[in-house]
């Protein structure tokens, strides 16, 4: 019986909650059970001193109140706050333990009936953000701490036929130093709340220890009875026969292992003459051995990605349907792991990955970032002030999650600096469950945790780690301990905006040595906040809601939007992350498993060869089952020069999360050279001649090519900045960004001055017009020397173009986002390509995107970000652009010069280059009617720079003489056939 205390607790009382009772496992019980989820009564204050209002409106619980999209509900002044968004700052003075005056309050009000209360009852919340003092009948149960940790009051003797539940949620409180991770700050009532009745006898709490030995499953359960005994239930597992003492371990032999590749589970029955309750319990073993991570006995890879809990209309409420469809969705995408970033999950989280099958990294809410912009002066993780909260939070944790099959290790929280605490909170992670490692990248000493862990690591640093010949750590003993620790990852690959470059680099380490345990992609989610518009909705991030301060669009950074659509970067991963890796080369395809624990029988390979005509055959490629981490080399299917053979995984049978055929990986060899071999559709009904052409003769830029025609024709050699140009890496020496680098340097605003225009001999066969630019920046001596070579070939008209840089070029700013040419046509296009598709690809992007033929309209083949910027470039090297009636048909060919960034691109727009650098949300994109294009010979990377490496060297564009061509081959609309369309 918890004692009830007199007072809510103080704000500013760094101390544990205050009128709890003890948090135990989740699970499905036949006792009686009421949600009180629903429509609850609300009204807001922005501060505790300030007087609420008389009048209530309604809110839906679970939300959060802040929330735009609730406004229609809100409290009748129609004021509820707003969302705001810091990354790593508090939004008041670091003050420790005192909250700001200016606190908003939510006042929460729910009356229900119970025809038949019953005496003993307990009253559970899954999460409320902010500080709550909860009444029951007027009567005070206690206060709530810890947002995203469960939360129950014994409530038995106050249940009648009427009752009113009162809840008042401050924003802040000392819990709020706790609880500063990247993310809205969005107080309410988040998670589902339940009243249980509690019977005398009834199950209190259960343990569940299923491990999986060389010998099969052995099993120790130990229920713990309202009647504070160990005795009296009855312990069955029915579907293996076996029936089991409390606290004896049993041997399950006919148990087979849970692992995410396999994840079988059992239904485990305790029963009392009072309650029976159920749980699914999956047995396995986890264990670091000889320096490797492994489960079950052998050596596991994390494919993960982090994740928060999200949602656009609803705050940090994610409804049910909407956590299956993102878990499945994972599974789609061959993501094996999740880091639950940086809180325990709604428990319904771990029940559907249990199920599912996922490796998950079950974090503590304790993340205190803030104190790292003071040197962490005052950090509570080495306060001894705070170490009462802190232990309640692992113990919140570990009670509630211990029984999930799932959870292979404890993480103590995030970014939340070094201290006496840390010590503390790993000796209550110890004393409470020794059956998984722990994890905290903020010990880098790594004297408390288990496994060694970063973030954002440059991949030279991972291959180091991975041969152990890292740089030693000055106490020898801590040295030599982390040494024998595995290595993980738990932050990489920053997947904000276009990007992240670099995937590949990463998985390769990862596969190589079996020191990596691989990693958690950041992050699988972008926070974006859906608001409603004149035109339908939109989606704003920081700073949108009028915060003072904020941290812009760093939240909006995932693999998925706001409202879980895939973005391109998704697509790549899958393709990184899959379970069948695929290489290619000459006439052999090199087969790996990334499986761990299963042989590769789910999986089959099938073939098709398709050149410009269309699809010529496809098959099946027979394979024998791999086993786990097995490799085999096969002969591939004969192919004609012609023609691209495209091998794909695809799933035998079906799935929990996709249907039998679907398609898992696909590799491809690379497109024809010849660019005949490589065109589609019906031959041209007239040739080009230089007589099609017409220049400027003040530029001698292309105004018209045959019937079509042109403006702005340039050369370009920037890029509206993605997310990570704006930053430099944690690599580069200077701390200027790519896009500060290319403003320096005048490259958005490039001028041409035209040298000299000759045509020679232009009537004959072999004359050639001839043009020279210089090309610059305004206020800089660093120019390009432009020739652009125009002949008569066969097949049409050829642009030989040759950039060389001259003047000066400053070493360490001498990178650009291109070589490439803009122009703009009349009317709204449609793009056929050859190249790699269907997806979007950059040198280091793009492993989704295989060789083919493609199509797709202007507007289908934009990659739409929330903030705009550089997107959707598709890789091709034979293309068809059609617009207001007319088609412009292109073959594109870099020669030089050699290398990773010579990767002859495709970009289309619906509006000018300007209007996308002067816009800051996508809702502000509207089309102008033309279609704008730009053609690349050489292009940068992406990289990670936002948080992490910037691009990698190989990827990197150094100034530096480019030659290529651009053959235009027919200025006719002519008609296609079979392309695949985007
Ligand atoms: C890292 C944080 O752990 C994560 O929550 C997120 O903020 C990410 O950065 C950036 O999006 S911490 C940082 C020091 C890299």
């Amino acid at each position: 019986m918890t004692i009830r205390p007199e007072q809510p607790q103080p704000l500013d009382d760094p101390g544990p909650p205050i009128g709890t009772a003890p948090t135990v496992a989740s699970w499905t019980t036949d006792v009686a059970e009421w949600t009180l989820d629903g429509t609850w009564d609300f009204r807001w204050s922005p501060s505790s001193a300030q007087r609420m209002d008389e009048g209530w409106g309604s809110i839906p619980v679970p939300t959060s109140f802040v929330m735009p999209s609730l406004d229609r509900d809100a409290a009748p002044a129609g004021d509820h706050g707003r969302p705001a968004y810091t990354n790593k700052w508090y939004p008041f003075p670091i003050d420790p333990p005192h909250p700001p005056d200016a606190n908003p309050v939510g006042e929460y009000r729910r009356r229900f009936l119970l025809p038949d209360p019953p005496p003993r009852a307990e009253l559970r919340f899954g999460g409320i953000e902010g500080a709550a003092d909860v009444r029951l009948n007027g009567v005070l149960l206690g206060s709530t701490r810890g947002s995203r940790l469960p939360m129950a009051f014994d409530v038995s003797g106050l249940l009648e036929t009427e009752n009113l539940l009162e809840v008042r949620v401050h924003q802040f409180s000392a819990a709020t130093y706790l609880e500063d991770q990247d993310a809205w700050w969005l107080p309410g009532i988040i998670r589902s709340v339940v009243l249980r009745a509690r019977p005398v006898g009834g199950v209190r709490d259960v343990r569940v220890r299923a491990e999986w030995t060389a010998s099969g499953g052995v099993l120790t359960v130990v229920p713990d009875l309202e009647d504070d005994s160990h005795g009296d239930a009855t312990i069955e597992i029915a579907e293996l026969g076996a029936t089991l003492t409390a606290g004896r371990p049993t041997p399950i032999p006919d148990a087979l292992p849970w692992s995410a590749e396999d994840p079988v589970l059992y239904t485990l029955r305790v029963r009392t003459a009072a309650e029976t309750v159920t749980h699914r319990i999956g047995f396995r073993t986890v264990g670091i051995v000889d320096g490797v991570f492994q489960v079950n006995g052998v050596p596991v890879s994390l494919r993960g990605v982090n994740r928060h809990e999200h949602h656009p209309r609803l705050g940090r409420h994610v409804p049910p349907e909407v956590v299956t469809a993102e878990l499945l969705m994972m599974k789609r995408h061959n993501i094996n792991a999740v880091r639950t970033s940086h809180y325990p999950p709604d428990p319904m989280f771990l029940d559907l990955a249990d199920r599912l099958g996922f490796w998950v990294v079950d974090e503590c809410d304790v993340e205190t970032h803030g104190f790292g912009e003071i040197d962490w002066r005052g950090n509570p993780m080495d306060d001894p002030r705070w170490e009462a909260a802190l232990r309640d939070r692992v113990a919140r944790m570990v009670e509630r999650d211990k029984n999930h099959p799932c959870v292979i290790l404890w993480s103590l929280g995030n970014e939340a600096g070094e201290g006496c605490n840390v010590a503390a909170m790993a000796d209550e992670f110890r004393s409470r469950d020794d059956t998984r490692p722990l994890h905290y990248e903020g010990d880098q000493s790594s004297a408390h945790v288990d496994v060694w862990s970063r973030m954002y690591a440059h991949p030279d640093e991972v291959a180091a780690i991975a041969a152990g010949t890292e740089p030693a750590l000055a106490d020898q003993a801590l040295d030599a301990r982390r040494r024998a620790m595995p290595f993980v990852l738990c932050e990489y690959a920053h997947a904000m905006g276009t990007g992240p470059g670099g995937l590949t680099e990463y998985q390769d380490l990862f596969d190589a040595h079996p020191r990596l345990m691989g990693g958690f992609i950041w992050e699988w989610l972008e926070h974006g906040v859906q608001v409603d518009t004149d035109r339908g909705t939109a989606t704003r991030y920081g700073g949108d809601f009028g915060e003072p301060l904020h941290d812009s669009n760093d939240v909006i950074d995932g693999l998925v939007s706001a409202e879980r659509s895939p973005r391109a970067q998704l697509t790549d991963l899958a393709q990184v992350f899959a379970p069948l890796r695929l290489t290619i080369d000459e006439a052999r395809l090199h087969v790996l498993s990334r499986l761990d624990h299963t042989d590769s029988s789910r999986y089959a390979l099938r073939y098709r060869i398709e050149d410009a005509a269309g699809v010529r055959g496809s098959g099946s490629i027979p394979m024998a089952p791999l086993p786990p981490r097995g490799r085999v080399t096969l002969d591939l299917p004969d192919a004609p020069p012609s023609a691209v053979l495209t091998i794909e995984v695809v799933q035998v049978g079906e799935t929990a999360w996709a249907p039998g055929g679907w398609v898992v990986s696909r590799s491809a060899t690379a497109v024809p050279g010849e660019i005949t071999a490589r065109r589609r559709g019906v031959p041209p009904a007239r040739r080009l001649t230089l007589a099609d052409i017409d220049l400027d003769p003040g530029t001698g830029g292309l105004r018209r090519l045959g019937e079509v025609e042109m403006t702005d024709w340039r050369l370009m050699l920037d890029r509206v900045p993605t997310d990570n140009d704006r930053h430099a890496g944690w690599d580069e020496i200077l701390d200027f960004s790519y896009a500060e680098r290319w403003r320096l340097l005048g490259l958005h605003d490039l001028r041409s001055r035209l040298v000299s225009l000759e045509r020679v001999s232009i009537d004959h066969p072999d004359g050639e017009i001839r043009v020279r630019t210089v090309v610059g920046g305004p206020a800089v001596d660093a120019r390009v020397s432009c020739r652009w070579r125009w002949r008569a070939v066969d097949g049409g008209i050829r642009l030989d173009l040759t950039v060389e840089p001259e003047g000066h070029w400053p070493a360490w700013t001498a990178h650009w986002a291109r070589v490439g040419v803009g122009f703009s046509l009349a009317g709204e296009g449609r793009l056929e390509w050859c190249g790699r598709g269907p997806g979007p690809s950059y040198p280091d992007v793009g492993q989704a995107a295989t060789a083919g033929w493609f199509a797709g309209t202007v507007d289908e083949l934009q990659e739409r970000t929330v903030r705009p910027q550089e997107a959707g470039a598709r890789a091709a090297s034979w293309m068809r652009v059609k617009a207001g009636g007319r088609a412009l048909e292109i073959g594109l060919d870099t020669t030089s010069p050699r290398g990773p960034v010579n990767d002859p691109a495709i970009t289309v727009r619906p509006w000018s280059d300007a209007a996308l650098w002067a816009a800051a949300h996508d809702d502000e994109l509207i089309p102008d009617g033309r279609t704008h294009v730009v053609l690349d010979l050489v292009r940068a990377g992406v990289g990670t720079a936002r948080c992490g490496p910037g691009v990698l060297p190989a990827y990197r564009l150094v100034a530096q003489p480019v030659r290529g061509s651009l053959q235009f081959l027919t200025p006719d609309a002519s008609g296609t056939n079979g392309d695949r369309h985007v």
